[in-house]
């Protein structure tokens, strides 16, 4: 047999992420056309959540984080920026190194004394363009949104319908209607929905009824959930009984995949809001016994803390219907992706989706997939150099097919 004709496999990784469609399958992204939940631009970049909490370890003296709550989102993206870039050190954060990525790819000077070149280029620039040159730059080509139609700001876009950009995909997120229950029983009684408190079968029919009807209407392509690190399942709890008797079933017959995030502790500091939440480790055997329940339904799994991620593949290893997705949130760090990344090479091959940028604020698209694809290329090298020193003939199209399954939507498709 002749072998195939020797090439750099750094070079052939890194073409294979030059010329793959990244399919981001978590973010918090809308498109235009859902107004005020499409976050773009300066002010929005700066405030993110990630940052204000970094913002409020070194605060200015004489200003409080209540002080700093309370300021309008612009003078907020000022002190943020005087503090993170502008003294105190250099930016070396995670999020802090973001955004000097994104001023950096936009042709903007990170190393500015204010915010008015990037506020310049924003408000110069028409809106849709901006959506274009940031997907266009980032290399990503969809995306799936949080959708939750009992959000006060989302509720009222679906029900007046708008014209859908093809780039995002629906995700129909679970949290505010199933956790906490019986909390979301007024706004599906004012959607139609004749729940009650308690957990009867008429209550669980109008939920099934409530999730086919908004899957149908979002084309939801997957059901998604964040629970904290003590969810238990089998379990009575409200929760618990509630995913088993009413999402889960209704995943399976619509054929799509169900998330499940887990080992948010939401609220830890209560004051940083939006950033006040923290994390803990679950026990990996509730999400075997659901794997085991549901054999049919496929779940796409991402666990917060770092101690569970092991386990997590080795749950995998033992239920086809369970693929690892992305280094959420505070896992969302170099080091640490590198380190899940070979871990989930090492034990389930392909057969996982690497990362996905929870993205809240568009222009993040810009820095949190070079960051990440930068962090996971070099891990793909070296075991694709230890592959061909094992004997394997590799090509440079095997190393675009895995680039293409691992980031092009994974089970979901591209
Ligand atoms: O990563 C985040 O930005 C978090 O605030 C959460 O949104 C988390 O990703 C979630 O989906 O609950
Ligand atoms: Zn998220």
């Amino acid at each position: 047999m002749q072998s195939p004709p020797a090439f750099s496999v750094s070079e052939a990784v890194a073409r294979a992420f030059e010329v793959q469609p990244i399919v981001d399958i978590h973010t918090h992204l809308y498109p235009i056309q859902m107004g005020p939940l499409c976050l773009m631009g300066p002010n929005e970049l700066l405030t993110y959540h990630y940052l204000k909490v970094e913002t409020c370890r070194q605060l200015p003296s004489g200003t409080s984080i209540a002080q700093f709550n309370a300021m309008p989102k612009p003078r907020q993206a000022d002190v943020v920026w005087r503090t993170l870039f502008a003294g105190n050190g250099s930016p070396l954060s995670e999020a802090q190194l973001g955004v000097v990525t994104v001023m950096s790819s936009l042709g903007l000077n990170p190393r500015s004394d204010s915010l008015a070149e990037f506020r310049a280029l924003f408000s110069q620039t028409d809106p849709e363009a901006y959506v274009d040159l940031v997907f266009s730059k980032s290399g990503v080509s969809r995306v799936y949104m949080t959708n939750d139609p009992l959000d006060d700001l989302e509720g009222p876009a679906w029900r007046e319908g708008f014209e859908r950009d093809s780039r995002f995909d629906a995700a129909l997120r679970l949290d505010s209607a199933l956790a906490g229950w019986p909390g979301s029983t007024a706004k599906l009684k004012a959607l139609g929905y004749s729940v009650e408190d308690d957990l009867s079968s008429r209550t669980i029919a109008e939920l099934r009824r409530y999730l086919d009807d908004w899957i149908a209407r979002m084309d939801a392509r997957y059901l998604a959930i964040s629970l904290p690190p003590d969810f238990a399942y089998p379990c009575e709890s409200a929760i618990a009984t509630l995913l088993g008797a009413a999402a889960y079933p209704t995943a399976r017959d619509h054929g799509i995949p169900a998330a499940l995030m887990v080992g948010v502790r939401r609220g830890v500091n209560p004051e940083l809001r939006d950033g006040g939440d923290g994390l803990g480790k679950w026990n990996v055997a509730f999400l075997e016994n659901i794997a085991r329940e549901w054999p049919d339904v496929n779940f796409l799994v991402t666990l917060l803390s770092r101690e569970n991620q092991h386990e997590l593949c080795v749950a995998a290893r033992k239920f086809p219907n369970i693929t690892p997705f992305g280094c959420w949130w505070f896992l969302n760090n170099p080091s640490i992706i590198r380190e899940v990344t070979a871990e989930r090479l090492e034990l389930l091959g392909s057969g996982f989706v690497p990362q996905h940028s929870d993205a809240r604020v568009l222009d993040q698209l810009l820095y949190k997939w070079t960051h990440s694809i930068n962090a996971i290329a070099p891990v793909f090298v070296r075991k694709y150099e230890a592959l061909r020193n094992a004997g394997w003939p590799l090509t440079e199209q095997d190393v675009r097919n895995d680039v293409a399954r691992m980031f092009g939507g994974g089970p979901l498709g591209s």
